[in-house]
């Protein structure tokens, strides 16, 4: 791994926000794409974040500064992920499910979706399954996307597919579902159209979606 790469793996996990910016930046600059710079440095730095904080070596305020610093990086990445493609496939609506505040990986698949030249509307997290219903009405969405990271919360996943059946609106959207605890088997019991693991394939797997 280059020296930079490497640093700011370090530098995220203590969670040195303006470090982690400039080396972010200065990364590009070494040529190293930004794929590479997410997932050989980023994404490493926040699952040893996640590691300590699960062994009780991180309290909150240790993984709030680290993903502050995330939220920087990605600032720098935005643009580079974000870069739009041909024709529009179709609007995206995004949220993470009520009571869960976990937005960091739901932001990336945003940006990549941008990047795919979806029109892509963020509710932000904590959404209710009545927000992302009135959602889907207010921007007449072709996608819903919707992420997890609790088990406690993923659950929320099936009342938003109730909601959306409910309504009315079921035929009308294709929904998508993620996040570091779900699978596809759940996103199948739950009644999901698709489920991708990370922001890449969650790219994929809308546009598969959007075409059948
Ligand atoms: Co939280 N947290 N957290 N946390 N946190 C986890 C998830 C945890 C695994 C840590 C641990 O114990 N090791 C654990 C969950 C355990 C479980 O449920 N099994 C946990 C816990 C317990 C908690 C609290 C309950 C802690 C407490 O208060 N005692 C609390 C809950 C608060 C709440 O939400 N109500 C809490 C709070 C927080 C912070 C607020 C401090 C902070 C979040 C800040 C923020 O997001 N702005 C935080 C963080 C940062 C984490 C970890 C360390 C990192 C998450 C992250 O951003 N990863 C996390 C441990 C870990 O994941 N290793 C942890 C990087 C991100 C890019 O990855 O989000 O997985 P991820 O997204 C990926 C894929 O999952 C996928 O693509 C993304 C990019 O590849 N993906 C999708 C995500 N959504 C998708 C949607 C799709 C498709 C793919 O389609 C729609």
């Amino acid at each position: 791994m280059s020296n930079t790469l490497q640093l700011l793996e370090t530098s995220l996990i203590e969670g040195r926000g303006p470090i982690v910016r400039d080396l972010t930046s200065t990364a590009l600059e070494e040529g190293i794409s930004a794929a590479d710079i997410l997932q050989k440095s980023l994404m490493l730095g926040m699952d040893e974040v996640g590691r300590r904080m699960g062994s009780g070596e991180f309290y909150i305020p240790d993984v709030l500064i680290a993903a502050r610093s995330m939220d920087m990086a990605l600032e720098v990445l935005r643009p580079l992920l974000a870069e739009g493609g041909a024709a529009q496939p179709g609007t995206a609506v995004i949220g993470t499910v009520k009571g869960d505040l976990h937005d960091i990986g739901k932001n990336l698949v945003g940006m990549m979706l941008q990047g795919a030249n979806f029109e892509v509307v963020d509710l932000g997290t904590d959404v209710s399954a009545d927000q992302f219903v009135a959602a889907v009405r207010e921007h007449e969405a072709d996608l819903i996307c919707i992420s997890a990271l609790l088990t406690t919360t993923m659950v929320e996943m099936k009342g938003t597919v109730e909601a959306l059946l409910e309504a009315g609106l079921r035929d009308r959207v294709r929904i998508m579902v993620g996040g570091a605890p779900v699978t596809q088997a759940y996103a199948s019991a739950v009644g999901a159209d698709g489920y991708a693991r990370d922001a890449g394939g969650a790219v994929v797997v809308a546009r598969e979606l959007l075409s059948t």
